[in-house]
C-alpha cells in the first residue's frame, strides 16, 4: 500500500500502485530517489488524464477554459508527495500530478470539468478552482499571489489550534511571484516563522509574457534571503532533483527551520490554456535543457537503468488510461445543476460558513 493512500483518510480514491512496485525496483538497479516510481505512476496518471480533458475541450465537451500541467509533473507531484496527514497543500492550475499524489480522487476533477452536481464544486465551477478545505486541500483562489496569504493563516489557525508537526505547501508561478500579495504573504510568512514550503515554477511564461518582462533580478531564488526563507533552486525536468529538494524543504520545513523557497526552472509544455496556441514561444528556446519533458526523462530513467521492465511500464500506462476512462463515464453519467433548484452561496462547502449566533 502507498504511503501516501494512507495519508487523506477522507480523501478516498482506488488503490492504484500495485504491491508489486517494490519488488520490481528492488531486484534490479536502485532508483535515483526511493520514491521515484511511485512518483513517475503519479506524473503518467496526471498525463493521460490531461491529455484526456484536452480531448474533450477539443471534442466541444468540456465549457470555459482546460489549464493543464505538462513539463511540470515532476515539480508537482513531489509538492504532492511528501505531505502527511495534517499537512496543508495549496495547489494551481498545473499541478494536477501533485493534486493526484495528496490524494484528490480523479473523479473530482472530471465531475468538475464536465459540470456533473455531484463534484467538490457542485458543477459550479469549470475548471481548476476545486479543493476540499476540510481535507487540507486549499481550493485555489484565481488572484495570483493569494494563496500564500491563504496558506499562511491556515498554518496560524493550526498553531493556535495547538497542533503540532504540520507543515503547508503552496504553489505558485513565476508570473505569480511579481503581485503584491505574494509579497505579503512571504513576509509575514517568515514574520510569524511558519512551516511553510513555497514552491515556485518558472516556466519561462505567464500566459504570454517572457521573463524578462516579468522581473529583472538575476535569479528568483535571490529573493529568498530578502524574505527571510532559505531558498533552493532546482531543474524542474529531473524527477530525482524535484524528490530531493522538495522533499528536502519539506522536511526542513516540518523540523521547526525558517519557511523554504524551492524556485524550479522549466519549460511550460503547452499553451497557458487549451485556448492558447503558444506561438509566441520561441524554437530555440524549445531546445533548451530547461524545455525537456520531464516525462520523458524519467521514463528514460527507468528503462536505461533497468527499474521496471518494458512490459510493466505498459501496464502502468493502460492502467492509467482505464483509471481516466472510469472517471470520466461517471461523470458523463451525472446530472449538471439546475438554476431553479439550485441551493446557491458563495461558498460550494456550505458547512464552512459562519453561523453566527446559531448557538445562543
Ligand atoms: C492578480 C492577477 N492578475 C492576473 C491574473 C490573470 N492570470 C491568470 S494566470 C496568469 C499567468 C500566470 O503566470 P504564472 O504565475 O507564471 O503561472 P503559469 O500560468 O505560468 O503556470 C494570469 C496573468 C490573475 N489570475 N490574478
Ligand atoms: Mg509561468
Amino acid at each position: 500500500m502507498l504511503q501516501t493512500a494512507q495519508r487523506t483518510a477522507k480523501l478516498k480514491r482506488k488503490k492504484r500502485t500495485p504491491a508489486s512496485l517494490g519488488e520490481a525496483a528492488a531486484d534490479k538497479t536502485a532508483p535515483p530517489h526511493e520514491r521515484f516510481l511511485e512518483a513517475f505512476r503519479w506524473m503518467l496518471l496526471a498525463r493521460a488524464l490531461e491529455e484526456k480533458l484536452v480531448s474533450l475541450y477539443r471534442g466541444g465537451q468540456i465549457t470555459g477554459g482546460v489549464y493543464i500541467g505538462k513539463g511540470q509533473e515532476a515539480v508537482s507531484v513531489a509538492c504532492g508527495l511528501f505531505l502527511e496527514k495534517g499537512d496543508i497543500f495549496a495547489p494551481l492550475i498545473r499541478d494536477q500530478a501533485g493534486r493526484s499524489a495528496f490524494g484528490e480522487p480523479l473523479v473530482d476533477v472530471t465531475r468538475t470539468y464536465l459540470g456533473s452536481r455531484l463534484g467538490p464544486m457542485r458543477g459550479r465551477d469549470g475548471n481548476i478552482h476545486r479543493g476540499h478545505p476540510r481535507d487540507n486541500e486549499l481550493a485555489m483562489i484565481s488572484h495570483l499571489g493569494a494563496m500564500v496569504s491563504v496558506t499562511v493563516g491556515t498554518l496560524m489557525a493550526k498553531r493556535f489550534r495547538g497542533e503540532k508537526d504540520f507543515v503547508g505547501l503552496s504553489c505558485i508561478g513565476e508570473g505569480g511571484m511579481q503581485t503584491g500579495a505574494f509579497h505579503e504573504g512571504m513576509n509575514i510568512a517568515a514574520v510569524e516563522q511558519v512551516p511553510l514550503v513555497v514552491v515556485a515554477t518558472n516556466n519561462h511564461y505567464a500566459y504570454s509574457t517572457p521573463n524578462d518582462r516579468e522581473f529583472a533580478c538575476d535569479d528568483l531564488v535571490e529573493r529568498a534571503i530578502g524574505y527571510g526563507f532559505e531558498g533552493y533552486s532546482l531543474d524542474g525536468t529531473d524527477l530525482a532533483a524535484c524528490l530531493d529538494v522538495i522533499g528536502g524543504a519539506v522536511k526542513r520545513a516540518r523540523a521547526g527551520r525558517p519557511p523554504q523557497l524551492v524556485v524550479a526552472s522549466l519549460l511550460r509544455l503547452s499553451g497557458h490554456g487549451e485556448h492558447d496556441d503558444a506561438s509566441y514561444v520561441p524554437e530555440d528556446m524549445k531546445g533548451q535543457p530547461f524545455a525537456r519533458d520531464c516525462l520523458k526523462l524519467a521514463e528514460q530513467t527507468i528503462i536505461e537503468s533497468n527499474l521496471l521492465d518494458p512490459n510493466a511500464l505498459a501496464e502502468w500506462r493502460k492502467d492509467a488510461v482505464a483509471q481516466v476512462d472510469d472517471a470520466v463515464a461517471t461523470a458523463q453519467k451525472e446530472a449538471v445543476p439546475e438554476a431553479d433548484k439550485e441551493d446557491w452561496c458563495a461558498l460550494s462547502t456550505r458547512d464552512l460558513v459562519d453561523h453566527v449566533g446559531e448557538d445562543e
